[in-house]
């Protein structure tokens, strides 16, 4: 018998330790923390490497999806996350078959993610059969085998999940988007859901585009930039130099935020000698702390200043936009005394910093996960739009609307298909292209998913990622995983997804972003699209870590291969496709609009724009044919009398799930995640101490979820609020705690009592 395996990260045994929360992002510990990675890790390579990041001929940086200057993709652009991603992919720890053997699921499910993720790449196709307790290793033809008989025998295709981490290529997003369809589903959720699906709904519907506004460029034109919700210092590094530059360019910049991120206080440019030598760029020139989920109401003061001294730009909303009357009454009818209660954020704060605002000619405004996972997330960005409306601040350089993408390609993984919802016109072209009879009926999202596999035996396909630790509801997530006949990761490194499984289990390793690409026909490049929309090329230079690697292209048409003769179906070039990548890109450029080309622009230095109407020339595809004003209520989530309000946050030496180490440099912890973040007066208050354990209880429609032994961290922060580390806190989250219209996961409104643990 296999036994239960542990679904939860292991507790830890000692407090962290602490010091004062940094006041200078990057600089000299920046790099020196990024060369300590490298060595840890494996230097020669990972400096060979680093060379090479977002060259015009390199590979696209594994870290975040924030551009490169257009003009200048050539300069040695990395930052600490880059550094670090690239490190840890390039480690010479090997989790082999003899690894696999030492250690059984059990055990190894009572080890910490970071020490998972310190075994190393996985060098070979592993299997776990049911009542095994080890993996054992497997040809890739058996695993392909394994894969097709499993999912020809679902008696409803729509039993079948295609999920995808927003590390993938768009060839090879497209050839697993194809493969679902073509066998039958739009079972196709992705971490997306997880993350800027909000933006998503809330955009397409007020501007007609799910994405935003923004070039790189406009960050230089601009005369104020707000960030909302993000902490670039950390996750988005590359964005300080962006912003360092807009200040001397004169622009101001505002950061909206519970807490003060170091980053947004000052930055020093870790590869501008003058920089490190000096104080540094003063980022921030003011920091509102805002209550977590209050910004729709901020953003409604903003609005309410703009309107009440007339400053709003009537020409640009005449001709635009559509639904300004109706949005004025809403702000009109909405007053002080609510705002401020929903905010957290004094009245005469909101006016003086509005009036401000008020006067800005280019404002572009910034978020990401702090915006994107409450209940209100959408109805909070489409206020975000409106107040841009008011200004006339989109399509014009300098303004416009920037949601910061996370994973290096998830913006693009979207563009190409990997969709739970697709258009028809997009379906229509799929099939018209392929020959594929395509499946119309929507699928699942990653909450539905884990109902889907609650509810019957599925085959869950994993591109990446690791959807055990990133769900919301761990515990939840963990019985649908367990549930499925066949659980498919592919990946690079251990995670607990690898762990928690279906009854069989298979393992298929791949290539990384670093490494050669080779088919029959040679060596294959691969594109990416940036959080601004650009697509440009991408290609690893460094010889695989196992000779037993697959590329992600090769293992979609490994397992459609195998599938053909089981399903008795032939429409699609399989081989044709994943030998020349260039195959797929003319498949894409077929069915999407705005690939063109796309074989001889992705060869041109930097790549090219993907076109994006509002931008480019102000036209908006939503029903009115003009951006849509959308009024809501505000509303925001309040926590009731001895409740906390618990946000969800990464920590500076994570990845999503990928745990690189126990310290987060900036906020001045070190040794430790098991952490809650408290204001100092919560804490008095209810008679805890520092480094007090406590319990943690969620709490959602009359269901209680409990988490043991946390360390209390006196911290910066609003009171009610409380901030935990994900994925440690994702079993609190409830899987029906979701976000209205976009069914993201709330990770950032968590209802919370806490209490003294016991011994
Ligand atoms: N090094 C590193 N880089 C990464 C990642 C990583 O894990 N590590 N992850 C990548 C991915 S997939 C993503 S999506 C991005 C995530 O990038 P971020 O969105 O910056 O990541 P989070 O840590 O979730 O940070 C959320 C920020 O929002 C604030 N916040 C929380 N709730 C609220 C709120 O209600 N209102 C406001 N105004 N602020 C709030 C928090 O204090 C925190 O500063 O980063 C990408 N880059
Ligand atoms: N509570 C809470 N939960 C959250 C969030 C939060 O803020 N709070 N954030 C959410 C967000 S924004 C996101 S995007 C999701 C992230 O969800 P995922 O994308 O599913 O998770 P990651 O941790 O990024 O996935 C890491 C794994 O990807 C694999 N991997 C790495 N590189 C490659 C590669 O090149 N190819 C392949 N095939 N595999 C690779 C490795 O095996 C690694 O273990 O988590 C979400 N979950
Ligand atoms: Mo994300």
């Amino acid at each position: 018998m296999r036994g239960p395996v542990n679904e939860l990260t292991p507790l830890e045994k000692n407090p962290p330790k602490l010091t004062k929360p940094k006041s200078i992002a990057a600089g000299i510990p920046g790099v020196l923390a990024s060369f300590s990675h490298s060595v840890s890790n494996n230097l020669s390579s990972s400096i060979y490497n680093l060379s090479k990041v977002n060259r015009f001929q390199g590979f696209d940086c594994p870290g975040c999806a924030w551009p490169d200057p257009d003009d200048h993709r050539s300069r040695f652009e990395f930052c600490e996350n880059g550094a670090k991603a690239v490190a840890d992919e390039r480690t010479k720890n090997k989790a082999d078959p003899n690894f696999w053997s030492n250690w059984s699921v059990k055990e190894l499910s009572l080890k910490s993610d970071n020490w998972l993720n310190k075994q190393g790449r996985i060098t070979d196709p592993m299997v776990l059969m049911p009542d095994s307790m080890h993996y054992t290793k497997i040809s890739w033809d058996e695993a392909f085998d394994i894969i097709a008989t499993e999912l020809a025998s679902l008696k409803d295709v729509n039993k079948s999940i295609f999920y995808t981490s927003g590390r993938t290529s768009n060839e090879a997003a497209f050839l697993w988007q194809l493969l679902a369809r073509w066998f039958g589903t739009n079972n196709l959720p992705d971490c997306s859901n997880m993350c800027h699906e909000s933006s998503g709904v809330a955009l397409t519907e007020s501007i007609g585009i799910g994405k935003g506004t923004v070039k790189l460029d406009d960050f230089n034109k601009a005369d104020l930039i707000i960030v909302i919700g993000q902490n670039p210092g950390t996750n988005h590094p590359r964005m300080l130099s962006a912003l360092s530059d807009a200040k001397k360019s004169g622009a101001s910049v505002i950061s909206i935020n519970p807490l003060k991120e170091t980053g947004m206080i000052r930055f020093k440019h870790p590869q501008k000698p003058l920089d490190l030598l000096g104080k540094g760029v003063k980022i921030s020139d003011e920091h509102i702390s805002v209550n977590i989920n209050g910004d729709m109401a901020l953003f409604r003061g903003f609005s309410k200043v703009i309107i009440e001294s007339e400053n709003y730009d009537i020409d640009f909303i005449k001709k635009y936009t559509n639904g300004f009357n109706e949005y004025l009454d809403e702000v009109n009818n909405t007053d002080w005394e609510e705002i401020s209660f929903h905010s957290g954020v004094n009245t005469n704060d909101i006016k003086r910093l509005g009036e401000i605002i008020s006067k800005s000619t280019s404002t572009i405004v910034c978020w990401a996960m702090g915006i994107t996972q409450h209940k209100n997330s959408v109805a909070t960005i489409q206020e975000i739009v409106n107040f841009q409306l008011l200004g006339g601040h989109i399509g014009r350089p300098g303004a416009g609307i920037c949601p910061v993408r996370g994973h290096s390609n998830v913006q693009g993984d979207r563009t190409v298909g990997i969709n739970h919802k697709p258009s028809s016109n997009f379906l229509s072209a799929l099939a018209n292209n392929t020959g594929i009879d395509v499946p119309i009926e929507h699928g699942v999202d990653t909450v539905e998913a884990v109902k889907l596999m609650k509810n019957f035996n599925t085959v869950f396909l994993s591109m990446g990622g690791n959807f055990l630790s990133a769900m919301s509801d761990t515990k939840k997530t963990a019985s649908g995983l367990k549930n499925c006949n066949l659980t498919v990761q592919i990946s690079t490194k251990p995670n607990r997804s690898h762990l928690v499984t279906g009854k069989k289990a298979l393992i298929l390793p791949c290539l990384g972003r670093t490494e050669i690409d080779t088919t029959s026909q040679g060596r294959q490049i691969v594109s990416v699209e940036n959080s601004m929309g650009v697509v440009h090329s991408s290609q690893g230079s460094s010889k695989p870590i196992s000779d037993n690697l697959k590329s992600e292209t090769a293992i979609v048409a490994g397992i459609a291969l195998s599938l053909e003769s089981k399903i008795s179906r032939n429409e699609v070039q399989w081989r044709n496709l994943s030998e020349n990548y260039d195959n797929i890109r003319n498949l894409i450029s077929s069915c999407i609009s705005g690939f063109d080309n796309y074989n001889s622009k992705l060869r041109i230095k930097g790549g090219f724009y993907l076109p994006n109407s509002p931008r480019d020339n102000l036209t908006f595809n939503t029903k009115s044919g003009k951006a849509e004003f959308v009024k809501h209520n505000i509303s925001s989530k309040k926590a009731k009398l001895n409740q906390f309000l618990m946000m969800t946050i990464r920590s500076h030496d994570q990845y999503n799930t990928t745990i690189y180490g126990l310290n987060d440099r900036y906020r001045g912890i070190s040794n430790g995640r098991r952490i809650v973040f408290m204001n100092p007066d919560d804490i008095k208050d209810n008679n805890l101490k520092k480094f007090q354990l406590v319990d943690l209880t969620s709490h959602f429609q009359g269901e209680k979820r409990i988490s043991h032994k946390w360390f209390v961290i006196p911290y910066d922060i609003p009171k009610n609020n409380i901030a935990t580390y994900f994925p440690e806190s994702n079993s609190l989250i409830p899987l029906d705690s979701v976000a209205d219209r976009s069914n993201t996961p709330t990770s950032k409104s968590v209802i919370i009592t806490i209490s003294k643990s016991s011994d």
